[in-house]
């Protein structure tokens, strides 16, 4: 007997692990990451603007969940798109700068592995990693930044095709084109990549001067002193003396010899220039200087901006509606994420790069109908590189042991009663410089409450934030009195995090770094 009922429970083992793994396989759901550009979180409705229009992405938090603290680790593109594809910190990835390094596609990368594990795969749109798309079975991508207008698409295996209309309509044409004409016996991981809303911010032509009836107001900080902040101070991002009439706000453009507007065809042109011709001249006619100038920056930078990203929204709407038209829709996880966040106006600025909130934390919102409560909302300290893990995980797939980050699906199924164990601290690393922006390389951590950073490169100073008291970041509290046990225990954690990321340049740097 002892023996058949060995047999017997290996019997059920076997059925038991063959069931699940048919079960599994056959509700693997298909994936879509919708990954934009600079997209600011305090831009999109769901996130808590009042002004902009972006029903789409709410409509994606409103069905799903939408995550208050998804930190980037390097807040900017490259670096950024290179931990979506590794999970990794860029020291490890090699991915530090947006510079033409060469992206190392030999590591292993989340498009791989999920091709190995019976995804197809394809990205489409924006990719900027200075290389060819590593681990995708299909692609058709923006060569580098790309343009806004009449852009250039690379496809396979390596053939540059100029197409005609404008780069979020012609992403989501290629996105639902490839829909259309995948395997249906497999499960499918797309990326879409949108070039919405990075600099010069160039509006869909249906979409100029949807805010012109909008002053949007002007953030507490847009006068910020940067007093007590030497790298704050020490930046080339301000809206006052970065930001530029002509090539930004398209102030006094010649659309027959500008790099950026020759490029139009004679109707966008026309189009472009009967919009900003009047701009311009009200500009002109207006004469201004000083605040009233800056001020008029700032609000033509707004109208700019929050009018491209009305084009991602309808863009993000348009695919919705394909899913729910085929019947995608029902096994299908969207994800929304910007590759970082972005300044619009907070401390005066535009551009990103600094550890501070605006561009160190990115919007994330996703969907999956049946498994994430619609309305769930996560405030835990997210990582981009937990976006690899996690996305495995939904698809079913252990994390590779070279990923460094964690899974977060539990915490979108969670039952919040329940504690499920997760980082009390995120660590950051910021390396491009001097150009562009002038933004000193920095490291730091953020935990619920506090921040901590130190500023190298011929900054060499440390920054202490208590976000409660001081959520908008302007009083650097490092080095005041009351702050020395607080200060010691953050050093202590960051470089335990240094340590378990394996920043070895960044543990030689916090040796020598100034008291
Ligand atoms: C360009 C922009 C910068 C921007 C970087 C990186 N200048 O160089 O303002 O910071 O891209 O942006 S521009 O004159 O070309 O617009 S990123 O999103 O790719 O990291
Ligand atoms: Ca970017």
């Amino acid at each position: 007997t002892k023996l058949i009922s060995k047999a017997f429970s290996g019997l059920v083992a076997l059925v038991v692990s063959v069931t699940l793994a048919f079960g599994q396989a056959a509700q693997r759901p298909n994936i879509i990451f919708i990954f934009s550009d600079d997209h600011a979180y305090q831009g999109i409705g769901a996130y808590g603007n009042k002004i902009a229009k972006t029903p789409n992405i709410d409509r994606i938090a409103r069905e799903g969940a939408l995550l208050t603290n998804n930190l980037v680790t390097n807040s900017i593109c490259g670096p950024s798109r290179a931990t979506l594809l590794t999970g990794k910190y860029s020291h490890l990835n090699g991915y530090k700068r947006n510079d033409r390094t060469k992206f190392d596609t030999s590591q292993t990368l989340l498009s791989e592995t999920l091709r190995k594990n019976g995804y197809q795969t394809a990205w489409i749109g924006k990719m900027h990693l200075n290389s060819l798309p590593a681990g995708f079975d299909y692609w058709n991508v923006l060569p580098d930044q790309g343009h806004y207008y009449n852009p250039e698409f690379v496809g396979q295996p390596n053939d540059t095709t100029k197409y005609t209309g404008y780069v979020s309509d012609l992403i989501t044409q290629f996105a639902t084109g490839w829909l259309e004409k995948r395997e249906n016996d497999k499960p499918f991981f797309l990326i879409v990549g949108h070039k919405a809303t990075h600099r010069e911010w160039m509006p869909a032509l249906e979409d100029l001067g949807a805010y012109d009836d909008v002053t949007f107001p002007l953030p507490s900080t847009f006068y910020d002193d940067y007093k007590g902040r030497k790298a704050a101070a020490d930046q080339d991002m301000t809206i006052d003396k970065t930001m530029r009439m002509k090539l930004d706000l398209k102030v006094g453009v010649d659309y027959e010899t500008d790099f950026l507007y020759k490029r139009l065809n004679s109707e966008q042109k026309k189009v472009f220039k009967a919009y900003y011709d009047k701009v311009s001249k009200e500009v002109t006619d207006k004469n201004l200087t000083g605040k009233a100038l800056v001020e008029w920056k700032f609000q033509r930078y707004l109208r700019d901006y929050f009018a491209t990203a009305n084009s991602l929204d309808r863009n993000i709407g348009k695919l919705l509606d394909y899913l729910d038209k085929s019947g995608l829709s029902k096994n299908t996880v969207v994800i929304y994420a910007s590759d970082q966040g972005f300044y619009l106006g907070e401390h005066g600025w535009f551009d990103k790069r600094f550890i501070y909130e605006e561009s160190l934390k990115t919007p994330f919102v996703i969907r999956y109908p049946g498994v994430i409560k619609p309305g769930t909302k996560v405030s835990d300290l997210v990582v981009n590189i937990d976006w690899a893990p996690t996305v495995l995980n939904i698809a079913g797939v252990k994390t590779p042991s070279d990923m460094q980050g964690k899974s977060f699906f539990p915490l979108l199924k969670a039952n919040r009663a329940a504690q499920i164990p997760w980082r009390k601290e995120a660590y950051y690393h910021y390396y491009e410089f001097p150009q562009p922006h002038h933004v000193h390389p920095h490291f730091g951590l953020r935990t619920s409450r506090y921040k901590l950073a130190y500023f190298y490169g011929g900054a060499d100073s440390w920054e202490l934030y208590d976000l409660q008291k001081d959520p908008k970041e302007v009083s650097n509290i490092y080095g005041t009195k009351g702050t020395e046990t607080l200060t010691t225990d953050l050093k202590t954690k960051l470089k335990a995090l240094m340590n378990e990321y394996k920043d070895d340049e960044a543990l030689q740097i916090l040796a020598t770094a100034k008291p």
